[in-house]
């Protein structure tokens, strides 16, 4: 890993991070490698802004340059074309409007054969629950970065249990706070705060539903 990527995003020095981003993709670095460079840059943002040093606009800044990298990574994450993939339910738990990292997870998904239907930010636990109903998944993925929202999480868990859809349906949640502590509170089923290892957990829980590997029913 590189300070420079990782300094030049936690500095805002937006030029200098997509000049690097694209350097280190000639040099033949992989987007995740690049992705989690700038991943790391953006948590040393929220920290500076968690001690006050960076304000809400710096915030805003960060989310500015990480999606214009990721404008220049999303070509090399091509949704393969396969519309029997395994089905997803994604989105960000109500209350949360942070989306970055769950848009990673859903090129991912798509790049390796699942049929993702993302429900975007803000999502309801009533919303996650029609939207099994409607498209018969049984795979749901909550994105959380808000501590306060982690509640909302275990309601989703609990409406599963309420309509008799928990057996049926695996919850995975991510984001940059979750560990083995909250999955234990939410009562869901797998954590990961790191888009490949959620990818692997997604493929694992396919074929443990009876799918093949790569997504496809
Ligand atoms: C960018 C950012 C914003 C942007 C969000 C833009 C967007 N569209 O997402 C904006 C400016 C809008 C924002 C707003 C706020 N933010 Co903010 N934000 C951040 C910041 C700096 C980076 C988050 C990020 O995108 N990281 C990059 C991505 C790639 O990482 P990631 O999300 O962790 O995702 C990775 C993995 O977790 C995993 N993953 C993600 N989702 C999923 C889902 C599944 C199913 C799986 C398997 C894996 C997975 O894959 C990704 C790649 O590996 C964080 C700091 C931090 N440490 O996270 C603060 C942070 C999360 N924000 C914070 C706060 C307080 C806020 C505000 C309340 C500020 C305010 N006063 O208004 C608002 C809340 C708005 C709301 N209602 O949601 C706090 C939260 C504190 C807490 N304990 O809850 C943080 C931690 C900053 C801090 N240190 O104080 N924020």
């Amino acid at each position: 890993m590189s300070e420079d990527l990782v300094g030049a995003m936690s500095r805002l020095e937006e030029e200098k991070t997509l000049a690097l981003v694209r350097e280190k993709l000639a040099a033949g670095v992989t987007p995740m490698e690049i992705v989690e460079e700038c991943r790391k840059g953006i948590e040393l943002v929220g920290a500076k802004y968690g001690e006050g040093v960076f304000y809400l606009s710096d915030l805003i800044m960060s989310e500015e340059i990480f999606r214009r990298v990721m404008e220049i990574l999303e070509p090399l994450f091509p949704p393969s074309d396969s519309p029997e993939g395994v089905k997803i339910i994604m989105g960000t738990i109500e209350g949360d409007i942070h989306d970055l990292g769950k848009q990673i997870v859903v090129y991912l998904l798509r790049s390796s054969g699942f049929k993702v239907y993302d429900l975007g930010v803000d999502v309801s636990p009533e919303k996650f629950i029609e939207a099994i109903k409607e498209t018969g998944a049984s795979i749901i993925g909550i994105c959380v970065l808000l501590t306060y929202c982690i509640g909302t999480v275990k309601k989703v868990v609990d409406l599963l249990e309420e309509t008799g859809l928990r057996e049926k349906v695996t919850v995975v949640i991510g984001g940059y706070p979750v560990n083995a502590q909250i999955k234990e509170y939410t009562g869901v089923d797998y954590y990961s705060n790191d888009a490949l290892q959620g990818l692997e957990i997604f493929k694992r829980i396919s074929r443990e539903k009876g799918h093949n590997c790569n997504g496809e029913s």
